[in-house]
């Protein structure tokens, strides 16, 4: 399954016009099986240079890169943690992407009405944010109870009922998941364990007038919550996303006329690796060279599940070497020739750039 990311917003805030650009653009994810899954999920390829030295060496069949799939998700509105509006389906659809981008409105149109009627990018920022925190606090209230009840039966479980409630205080003081301090890997997974919105890293993207695009990008924009936004016109995205589907050097002559030297689509999709903690690692075979997106962290069981979940039920060990290494020493055979290829189990944390072959026993029955 493909790494997931969910757009979220106010409604009008152009949420559905950066989502059209993502998935427009020509050429990316035509060939490939999954790019189009339902009309507001679609998948856009990273672009990755590693990708074609692997692919010397190896002499794939075809190059697949790590695509990344946007979900654009219907517009919040106050209330939605008590099912207000679209709310409890929106809030489900958060919940079942890995990461979050949140576009925020700055540009200025009398024509396109803003919910709270006027631009306000902090307000907007924080009316999201308080929603996401009650449905989390709603999702805290529930699950207390039940461990309760199972540390009473366990005094083994204490510890994840103390971890819930020391979360709950966090959450009420009005701080995201995402930046409370884990005492311990054991606490991080007992607080993974209940799905908290406001776990999931956030991208801010600042969509502005075409007219200012230029000037607002030499400037560093102020930061909303605790990073800056990512710049972006949604609407000159989704103009040079078609005007690229008919002619790609008109596309990019009108992106030199603005003074810019690539797409926001494409700084959007390294910006997103980026901040959001991403990489990828590489399996590299004769019928296909592809790249895998993973978070930071993940283990070799759960990196094997993002090609296949029999991989992950199934798994015995991956063969594994860097990315370096596979280039230096040929590939395969070479690098088992050196005793480079590495034997890595179940607990071996993936590192960017990681070339791997996972061994597997099929599903029983
Ligand atoms: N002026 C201007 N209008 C925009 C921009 N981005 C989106 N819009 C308009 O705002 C309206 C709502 O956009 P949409 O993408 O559907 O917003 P969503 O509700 O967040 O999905 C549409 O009429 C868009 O054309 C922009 O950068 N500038
Ligand atoms: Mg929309």
């Amino acid at each position: 399954m493909a790494l997931s990311i969910g757009i979220v917003g106010l409604p009008n805030v152009g949420k559905s016009t950066l989502f059209t650009a993502l998935t427009n653009q020509s050429g990316l994810a035509a060939n490939y099986p999954f790019a189009t899954i339902e009309p507001n999920v679609g998948a856009v390829a990273v672009p990755d240079a590693r990708l074609e030295e692997l692919a010397a060496i190896v002499h794939p069949q075809r190059i697949v890169p790590a695509m990344v799939e946007f979900v654009d998700i219907a517009g919040l509105v106050k209330g939605a943690h008590q099912g207000e509006g679209l709310g409890n389906q929106f809030l489900s659809r958060i919940r079942e992407t890995d990461a979050i981008v949140e576009v925020v409105r700055y540009f200025h149109d009398q024509d396109v009405r803003h919910v709270d009627a006027s631009v306000d990018p902090h307000r907007d920022v924080d009316t999201i944010n308080t929603e996401l925190l009650l449905a989390d606090l709603a999702t805290l209230e529930r699950a207390l109870p039940r461990l309760e009840k199972a540390a009473r039966r366990n005094r083994e479980q204490t510890s994840a009922l103390e971890a819930a409630a020391r979360m709950q205080d966090w959450l009420n003081t009005g701080h995201r998941a995402h930046t409370y301090p884990f005492a311990s890997a054991t606490e991080r997974e007992q607080l993974y364990d209940l799905h908290l919105l406001t776990a999931k890293p956030i991208l801010y993207v600042a969509n502005v007038d075409e007219d200012v695009l230029t000037s607002v990008l030499s400037t560093q924009p102020e930061p909303i919550c605790e990073k800056p936004p990512l710049v972006i016109s949604a609407r000159l995205e989704a103009d040079l996303a078609e005007l690229a589907a008919e002619s790609p050097d008109e596309a990019r002559e009108l992106l030199m006329s603005m003074g810019l030297r690539e797409s926001g689509l494409v700084r959007l999709a390294h910006e997103a690796y980026k901040l959001l903690g991403l990489q990828s690692f590489f399996t590299a075979g004769p019928l296909e060279v592809r790249a895998w997106t993973i978070a930071v962290g993940v283990k070799a069981p759960q990196a094997a599940g993002v090609i296949h979940s029999d991989f992950e039920k199934g798994f015995i060990k991956a063969e594994t070497a860097s990315f370096a290494d596979f280039v230096a020493y040929g590939g395969e055979a070479g690098l088992r020739a050196a005793g480079r290829l590495r034997q890595e189990g179940r607990d071996y944390i993936v590192r960017d750039g990681d070339v791997m072959h996972f061994k597997f026993s099929p599903r029983q029955g």
